[in-house]
């Protein structure tokens, strides 16, 4: 496919897209000329029964709305196309995975998972990462998260763990958290939810940007090739931009400045041609090596450490158009695990399994009825050719006079088919005894903790202890909070002390056992891409007088390399530049907040400086990001604006030659040095090393 050229599904929704230019009519197409006054027995009379316009018009809006997802309410999604490197016919029979020639359409849908669908993005929780290939062969979904492992074993705890994390069921608080007692009360009491309650904690939780998130099948699937050979396979999404992540304190503020924070990034990307991308990967394993793990491959509360087993990317995924219509196509989109096509299939994953019922069941409830995949965005671009008829909202018109199969007055169609593209479910060998147990080799719930926690860069293991103390120290009833730290002490003696010290329980006495001492650095947000700064978000404060070149050397350069500049004064409107001439205000700073960008510039111009040095607000909007630990530049006059409180060390380096302190840099004039190293922090994301403890911001 030319990059220029719509694909299928694009194509097959031309059929359903609607412009709004023609003039009003009712839903069955008769003109109408008043849509203001209802129909009434005299000016002042009573509105009459037989306005067929006015009640028509009032029950449709009385069944707007539908259920929202009772998990992963809250979401956005984007449409785009799934190309492979290379062909994997030597484990799959996949065909949008049989070479780079395929490229396959697509829609993703991201989403946060305890928040109602009015909720704010920016919250600490995973986020879903669902995708449906529109493939050749069928549609296949694959509904992952952000984060590799989960909750819980099985899906028969699935609704006591939603129960717990939901606002609670008496007062229905709070809204998108998971800071309350309920939620750590069931942690407490299930160690299993351990290994995925310290990815939680971490910055994982709270990604700068679905442009900047992994994605991952979470289960053990199955590959089959077309001899029926199975390979075991993790699926992996590695965002090319790099796994990046907020503060929690910028993510708190996030909430009430911008709750479509993400959404709104993910939107803008596309609109602004940046399309986000994402390598897809797998882990593979070979059927003999099933057991040669010390966990169990069907366990999803366990990673397959890459350190151990490579991830190898197979192909690029490109989000490149919006949807036209957010309740149509991003509300309306139903993904179910069960949609497979041949060449991939299930394992006997306890979680997986209860899956495969959920989502079909869920639709049926939540999309009214059997026929929810004729709703345009679901519609595979396969052809469908069945017997199912009838049902609420019946699109189709079927014609003839069968609909069952084994039938000859139908000439015997739909015949069944061969040949290749045909589904065939693995041939897997399974006996035992009809029991509820849990498999011994399930029992391990701390060592992936513990190697989790072992893997994580310093600044890491900080923003997860914080993470632990801000949560638990919600919690209202302290055995709840002891019972957690219990469980941590299983994972690393000295991470539950700390925990217990912030939070006024006991902190354990004695290591309930040695740290084993192994790492995954993979897993550590470190070791992740840095560099690019494509669609990243540079404030720079201007006032009357400012330093119009300093403005353009850094605005130039930096939006050559694709980041977002806006230029921010007390007003909207323009100021005069040092130089005599003006330039456009972008927006008001009294409108925005720091915490909406990625960096701050405040260049040169002594008037422009003097301003904003006395202006509270631009001295609160450095001093935030500064907090926020994002990159800074002051050129010339405008490093007054770094004057006290910020620390000595950087209202000192103010004062002497170009330099970089703490990831501030301060120049005397923009030079193409002290710009470079600029993007060179953005590019970096943000300055760990830099102390903020005592900054009052
Ligand atoms: Fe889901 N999950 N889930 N889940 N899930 C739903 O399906 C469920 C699980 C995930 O953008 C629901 O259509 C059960 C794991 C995503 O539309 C529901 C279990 C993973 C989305 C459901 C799990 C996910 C959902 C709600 C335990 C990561 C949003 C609405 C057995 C691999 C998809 C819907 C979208 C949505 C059930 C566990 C990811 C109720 C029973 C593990 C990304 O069917």
């Amino acid at each position: 496919m030319a990059a220029d050229e719509r694909d299928a599904k694009d194509r097959q929704l031309d059929g359903d897209r609607v412009d709004s230019d023609r003039p009003l009519t009712t839903d069955t197409g008769v003109k109408v000329g008043d849509t203001d006054n209802s129909l009434r027995a005299g000016a002042r009379g009573p509105t009459l029964l037989e306005d067929f316009h006015a009640r028509e018009k009032i029950t449709h809006f009385d069944h707007e709305r539908i259920p929202e997802r009772v998990v992963h309410a809250r979401g956005a999604g984007a449409y785009g196309h799934f190309r492979p490197y290379e062909g994997l016919s030597d484990v799959t029979a996949a065909h949008f995975l049989s070479g780079p020639d395929v490229v396959t359409p697509v829609f993703v849908r991201f989403s946060t998972v305890a928040g109602s669908r009015g909720s704010a993005d920016t919250v600490r929780d995973v986020r879903g990462f669902a995708t449906k290939f529109y493939t050749e062969e069928g549609n296949y979904d694959l509904v992952g998260n952000n984060i590799p492992v989960f909750f819980i074993q099985d899906g028969v705890k699935f609704p006591d763990f939603v129960h717990s994390v939901k606002p609670e069921p008496h007062n229905e608080i709070p809204q998108a958290q998971s800071a309350h007692d309920t939620l750590w009360d069931f942690v407490g009491l299930q160690p299993e939810t351990m290994h995925m309650m310290m990815w939680l904690m971490s910055d994982r939780a709270i990604p700068r940007s679905y442009r900047m998130m992994q994605g991952f099948g979470v289960h053990t699937f199955r590959f089959v090739n077309a001899e029926g050979r199975g390979t075991f396979v993790k699926f992996h999404w590695k965002p090319m931009l790099g796994t990046h992540s907020l503060v929690w304190d910028e993510a708190q503020r996030i909430q009430g400045n911008d709750p479509d924070y993400n959404r709104r990034d993910l939107w803008d990307s596309i609109e602004r041609g940046q399309f986000p991308e994402w390598e897809l990967g797998v882990q593979l394993v070979a059927e003999e090596d099933e057991h040669k793990f010390d966990f169990d491959l069907l366990d999803a509360t366990k990673i397959i450490p890459e350190e151990e087993v490579p991830v190898r990317p197979i192909g690029k995924l490109t989000l490149n158009r919006n949807p036209d219509n957010f309740f149509a196509e991003t509300e309306q989109v139903a993904f179910h695990t069960a949609n497979v096509v041949p060449g991939i299939d299930f394992t006997n994953d306890p979680l997986l399994q209860a899956r495969n019922f959920s989502y079909l069941d869920t639709q049926l409830l939540r999309l009214g009825g059997s026929n929810f995949q004729q709703i345009p965005v679901n519609r595979p671009v396969a052809p469908v050719s069945n017997n199912q008829r009838d049902g609420f909202a019946q699109h189709r018109v079927h014609r003839g006079r069968t609909s069952y199969f084994g039938n000859s007055l139908g000439g015997g169609c739909p015949a069944l088919g061969g040949g290749s593209g045909v589904y065939h479910h693995y041939t897997e060998k399974v006996e035992g005894d009809k029991v509820r147990v849990r498999s011994e080799s399930f029992a391990d719930h701390y060592s992936q903790a513990t190697l989790f926690y072992n893997s994580l860069a310093d600044w890491e293991r900080e923003h997860l202890v914080e993470a632990f103390r801000f949560e638990l120290g919600h919690c209202e009833e302290l055995e709840v909070r002891q019972r957690v730290v219990a469980n941590l002490n299983h994972v690393d003696h000295g991470l539950s002390v700390r925990v217990a010290e912030g939070i006024g329980v006991e902190p354990p006495e004695e290591e309930a056992g040695p740290n084993h001492g192994r790492s995954s650095p993979a897993v550590s947000q470190l070791s992740t891409t840095f560099g690019p700064v494509v669609g990243r978000k540079v404030a720079v404060l201007v006032a009357d007088g400012v330093d119009e070149a300093a403005v353009d050397a850094f605005r130039e350069p930096l939006v050559g390399a694709g980041a977002v500049v806006e230029l921010l004064a007390a007003t909207d409107g323009a100021v005069r530049t040092s130089e005599g001439g003006v330039v456009t205000v972008d927006r008001a700073y009294t409108t925005v907040s720091s915490v909406l960008y990625d960096a701050v510039v405040v260049p040169g111009g002594p008037e422009s400086a003097r301003t904003l040095a006395g202006d509270g607000g631009a001295r609160h909007f450095v001093l935030e990001a500064y907090k926020h630990h994002k990159p800074v530049a002051a050129v010339g006059a405008g490093t007054d604006l770094l004057a006290p409180p910020l620390p000595d060390e950087v209202t000192s380096a103010a004062a002497g030659t170009a330099r970089t302190e703490l990831g501030v840099v301060v120049s005397p004039e923009a030079g193409e040095e002290s710009v470079a190293e600029f993007t060179r922090l953005l590019g970096a994301h943000r300055y760990w090393d830099r102390p903020t403890a005592s900054v009052p911001a």
